[in-house]
């Protein structure tokens, strides 16, 4: 008879389970009993932390050990993604790393090493990879570091400009309780796609989007989504579906504030009060500045919707409480700006924002817990110390800064120059899965010295490492786990012993800052447990000064009972209730204490690529571009349904989505017709930067001349950047340019591309093989 599993809590980005261990090995994963709405992918840990592509033993690169014996390290970054790896032992590899670090520190100064390290790593406070890293090159002596994201980076810096503040971004906008009791129509522009409701950083202990919308469609609200798919309708609830072309929404929410200002619908008292540069941009929508009234007509040629339907829209929003939403995708595309600045507007015209469920929203639908109504708790947190060497790029950047050290560059109105970068430090991301144009990446990642990782499974990025540090699961440590947004922390309970030889990020960091003579600095003199506590103190004592707040448990009460749900909010929040309210009094951090629709700080810095009030920018790939005639189709790369990026991509549930091995690409059968496609089979999407294979899907809830294939199929192509990739990574295609100088976020939403079928025997594909080759 076997006995029952043992039974531990955790969390995961994914959302909260127990996690079943028999005899060493996790069995099972049970969703956590409060969660109504558990994503499967939480099922998809076993396969993963037994998986065959564990990094079992710290492992060196062949190639660059021989470029070390001989003293050249230059060109030895060739190997990289070809070379095959020995393992070493643990003391070995520390010493290289250790010595790398402090030769380059040494000889090309801090800011020769780059520690953006950025990525999604995993759930828990404490052992967050890349809080991780920060705080010990930090603690060492500094390193180039990265700001900004890939997720809402050109919303991040565009923002403050207008309203003064990014903290919409981070999910405090208008709540569901207050959506849910007054919106009568909601815009949602993006759509509102459930998939992607089903994680949230720092991980979910509830799944509520689904159930959030269910009440707002049954208290009477319309939604309609926009969208270039009908995918980003949410499943089950009923939407209208306003096809629309990608990259285009800024002219439809133009062509939208043309009719209301024509119509006299704009609220004028509105605008007069909470608003600065009206007239400038009424002035843009007129046609005063440039000849083209920015009509309804004028927008319908650009998006493909037609102009009754945006006069329709335009009035429809202003008859009743209706909320613009977009989700975070419209932003991550060249000249992403423009929507984010235009729905501002919108709205503002629209007069509704502070009002309860009125006004504008950003990333309803685009993750978990965005609006989710909570009370402003702190939540367990590790201080990642501060950078003395005062160097970083805008996330996005990163290939420009290793193809051009010394180059210059434009962000947020300032000038810089690119840092030269010798050494790669990455703990927690997979940039070959992340970023835009890879074949672009792949060259550029020759460059450096030196590349260090730390992974838990042989990815792409760990396969282009030089020194490889295998690092444990979250099930394989204890953390806290919580987020800003959600209403629970976790104990996340040890349930594993390490696998392999993985080690802990921090065990790692702590013995190369004990050879670097800096252990105190990093550690502050605590270990891992003492951190926990530590971390978990501070937070019951911010607890403690908050009325709203009940008194927190003692850490061992906390650690036995494995959650604290924190009690709901007394009353809805509304964004810029206060503001509305009092203008003079809660005025908002912009030049003019107002919302900006002209910014006169904007216009100071010259970009012709972002002026200083919303406008239609073409972006430099769309379907109305002049390449379009070569690239006739625009692919979309959305956020996939069954994995995070790329993480859990070699499990089940991932493979199971696959056609013949490829990721899946939705084409409409009439552009599928019209190239000898069909249904099911194996076809290749190519353009100038490069080409992948993938398994066609025919649907007609497309747009036709869109194509949508999701994100993070590991990448699988030979190193030369010249080939074919084999697994549908849509990151061959991409476009690697900053959205505009003023945020330089990724413009990974626009990319032309077109498509054929592939005949004959498909490559088989690689990305699953483990580069080992013996012990050194
Ligand atoms: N074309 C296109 N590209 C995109 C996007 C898009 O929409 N279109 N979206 C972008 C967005 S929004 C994002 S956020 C990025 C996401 O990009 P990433 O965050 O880089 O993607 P992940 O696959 O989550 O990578 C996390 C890595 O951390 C590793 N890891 C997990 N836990 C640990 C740990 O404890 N220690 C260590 N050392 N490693 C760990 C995992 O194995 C995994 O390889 O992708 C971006 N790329
Ligand atoms: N299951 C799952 N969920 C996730 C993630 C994941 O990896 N897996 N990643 C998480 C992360 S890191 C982030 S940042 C968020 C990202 O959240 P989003 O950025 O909102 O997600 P996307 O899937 O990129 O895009 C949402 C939808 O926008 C539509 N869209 C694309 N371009 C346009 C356009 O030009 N106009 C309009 N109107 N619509 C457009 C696409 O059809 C797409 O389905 O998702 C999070 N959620
Ligand atoms: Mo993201």
């Amino acid at each position: 008879m076997t006995s029952p599993p043992q039974r531990f809590p955790t969390l995961s980005h994914w959302g909260a389970y127990t996690a079943l261990v028999r005899d060493g090995r996790l069995v099972g994963c049970e969703p956590f009993a409060r969660d109504r709405a558990p994503s499967p992918m939480i099922h998809a840990m076993p396969d993963m932390v037994h998986s065959p592509l564990r990094v079992a033993r710290p492992a060196v690169r062949e190639g660059w050990l021989r470029g070390r014996a001989k003293d050249t390290r230059s060109g030895a970054g060739a190997g990289r993604g070809v070379d095959r790896y020995v393992e070493v032992g643990w003391d070995t590899a520390l010493k290289l790393v250790h010595e790398e670090l402090s030769r380059v520190r040494s000889t090309h100064g801090a800011e020769a090493i780059f520690g953006g390290s950025y990525g999604w790593a995993s759930a828990g406070r404490f052992h967050n990879a890349m809080s991780q890293t920060r705080r010990f090159l930090y603690a060492g002596g500094g390193c180039t570091d990265q700001v900004g994201n890939y997720s809402w980076g050109a919303a991040q810096f565009l923002l403050p400009h207008v309203i003064g503040t990014w903290q919409p971004l981070t999910g405090k906008v208008t709540d569901w309780n207050s959506v849910a009791a007054h919106t009568r129509l909601i815009l949602a522009f993006g759509g509102m796609p459930l998939r992607n409701a089903q994680v949230i950083a720092g991980g979910a202990g509830e799944h509520t989007t689904a159930g959030w919308l269910r009440r707002t469609v049954d208290n009477g609200a319309r939604i309609v989504v926009v969208s270039p798919t009908r995918g980003d309708v949410p499943a089950g609830i009923e939407a209208e579906w306003i096809p629309i072309r990608p990259n285009t929404d800024a002219a439809l929410m133009i062509g939208m504030a043309s009719v209301l200002l024509e119509s006299g619908r704009h609220d004028a008292g509105f605008l007069d009060r909470y608003c600065h540069g009206f007239e400038r941009y009424a002035a843009y929508l007129r046609g005063d500045t440039d000849g083209q009234p920015k009509t309804a007509e004028w927008a319908a040629a650009i998006c493909g919707v037609s102009a009754d339907t945006v006069r329709r829209l335009a009035l429809d929003a202003a008859n009743c409480r209706s909320l613009v939403n977009c989700t975070w995708s419209l932003q991550r595309a060249h000249r992403g700006e423009q929507p984010y600045w235009a729905c501002i507007a919108l709205a503002a015209m629209l007069g509704q924002i502070g009002l309860p469920g009125g006004g504008f929203s950003f990333g309803l639908g685009s993750i978990n817990s965005a609006g989710n109504p909570r009370i402003d708790a702190a939540v367990p947190q590790l201080p990642e110390g501060s950078n003395p060497a005062r160097s970083a790029i805008p996330v996005a950047r990163i290939a420009d800064m290793l193809l051009d050290p010394g180059g210059a560059y434009r962000f947020n109105g300032r000038e810089y120059r690119y840092p030269d970068i010798r050494l790669v430090y990455w703990a927690g991301g997979n940039p070959f899965h992340h970023h835009q144009d890879l074949n672009r990446l792949q060259q550029a990642w020759q460059r450096p010295e030196t590349v260090i990782v730390h992974e838990t499974w042989w990815t792409p990025t760990a396969r282009r490492a030089d020194i490889v540090l295998p690092a444990t699961t979250t099930l394989e440590r204890n953390d806290i786990g919580a987020s800003s947004r959600d209403g629970y922390v976790f104990a996340m309970h040890r349930a594993l012993p390490p696998q392999g030889q993985s080690r802990d990020d921090f065990e790692i960091y702590r013995e190369l800052a004990a050879m670097g003579g800096y252990e105190d600095a990093y550690t502050e003199g605590r270990d891992a447990c003492g951190w926990l506590r530590h971390m978990y103190a501070d937070m019951r004592a911010r607890w403690a000064g908050s009325d709203e707040l009940p008194e927190a448990p003692e850490f061992e009460d906390f650690w036995r009972q494995g959650y604290l749900a924190l009690p709901p909010p007394r009353r809805d929040f509304v964004l810029f209730e206060d503001f509305r309210r009092d203008p003079a009094r809660h005025g908002l951090r912009t030049p003019s204490g107002r919302i900006e629709l002209y910014s006169d700080r904007i216009a100071g810095f010259g970009y012709e690529d972002c002026p200083a009030h919303p406008a239609w920018l073409p972006p430099a790939e769309w379907l109305g571009a002049p390449a379009a005639g070569r690239y006739p189709l625009h692919l979309v790369s959305s956020q996939p349904a069954h994995r995070l990026h790329s993480q859990l991509d070699p499990a089940s549930l991932s493979s199971a989505s696959k056609i013949q091995h490829r990721e899946p690409v939705r084409i409409h059968p009439a552009d599928a017709a019209a190239r000898g496609i069909a249904d099911g089979t194996l076809v290749r999407i190519h353009n100038a930067r490069g080409a992948c294979l993938a398994g066609a899907v025919l649907d007609e809830g497309l747009m036709p001349g869109v194509l949508v294939m999701s994100t993070g199929a590991w990448f699988d192509a030979d190193a030369d950047g010249a080939g074919l990739e084999r697994h549908g990574n849509p990151n061959v295609l991409t476009l690697d340019a900053g959205t505009s100088q003023l945020t330089q976020g990724s413009s990974a939403l626009s990319a032309l591309v077109d498509i054929e079928p592939w005949h004959g025997a498909a490559p088989a594909v690689r990305a699953y093989e483990v580069p080992v080759v013996g012990v050194s």
